[in-house]
């Protein structure tokens, strides 16, 4: 649970003490339900999905930590990507337009939505959005979520696929610390592979324990810097469309 936006689900907080026993060391806190929140936003995202079906819209929500190359992965994805697949994005950052400056510079439709003192996109967010861009029919549509690996696994936007960031800088075991968005993701890209010479991140560490919290998880290690990774990235892409195209 997020106290500054209430943006969370049922929520209880355990104190621990690293090395003694749980059972008398911790306390808890239960935290107020705020179900009528997600429910309106559960109800907005399925009426998002269904504009995103009869318009044969694949939509992407792309969500990582501040920083893990969410927007640099899309200007490369954007440039490489080719033009046979229609491409717009909904840029989500609390403040400026940065990163729509960024999208438009690299040649596709864009909106920004600006947050304020909100840490995640939501479902009306995308209405809204929608509406401003709008996404040519059968395209692909591609959601950079507010930077944050809590708040928007919570948040139902009405895509098909939400896709995990992570960045080598940024340890193995965020997958495990920040389950949530790991077990909503069908995707993790792991990303800035260019660094690991000078790193200690252990990739197949970081995949263990990701599989841990969600054992469907499939992984492809890109740098959004040197490009490497990213043939497997465009073919996922070309797949996943292709697919939802048939259905
Ligand atoms: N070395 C290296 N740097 C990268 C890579 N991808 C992104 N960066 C750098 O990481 C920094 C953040 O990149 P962004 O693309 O702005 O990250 P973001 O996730 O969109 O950030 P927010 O929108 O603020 O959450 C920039 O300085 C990028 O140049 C990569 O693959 N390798
Ligand atoms: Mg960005």
């Amino acid at each position: 649970m997020c106290d500054s936006c209430h943006c969370g689900e049922t929520a209880e907080a355990t104190i621990v003490i690293p090395g003694q026993p749980h059972g008398h060391q911790h306390q808890t806190r239960k935290i107020m339900v705020e179900h009528e929140l997600l429910a309106q936003n559960d109800h907005q995202g399925e009426a998002n999905r269904r504009f995103f079906a009869e318009q044969k819209i694949l939509a992407l929500n792309l969500v990582s930590s501040p920083g893990s190359g969410k927007t640099s992965i899309l200007e490369r994805t954007l440039k490489t990507l080719g033009p046979k697949i229609a491409t717009s994005v909904i840029e989500g950052d609390q403040q400026t337009t940065r990163d729509a400056e960024r999208i438009s510079a690299a040649g596709a439709p864009v909106v920004q939505v600006n947050t304020g003192a909100g840490c995640h996109l939501d479902a009306e967010m995308i209405r809204r959005a929608l509406a401003r861009l709008p996404p040519k029919p059968h395209s692909l549509l591609f959601i950079e979520n507010v930077g944050n690996l809590v708040c928007p696994a919570l948040f139902d936007l009405g895509e098909h696929a939400k896709v995990a960031i992570i960045s080598v800088t940024e340890g193995e075991d965020k997958p495990q610390k920040y389950p949530h968005l790991f077990r909503a993701a069908s995707l993790c890209l792991i990303n800035k592979i260019d660094l690991l010479p000078h790193l200690d991140f252990d990739l197949e560490l970081c995949k263990t324990l990701a599989r841990q919290v969600n054992p469907r998880l499939t992984f492809i290690e890109l740098s959004a810097k040197s490009g490497e990774g990213f043939p497997a990235w465009l073919q996922w892409l070309r797949d996943t469309f292709n697919a939802s195209h048939s259905h």
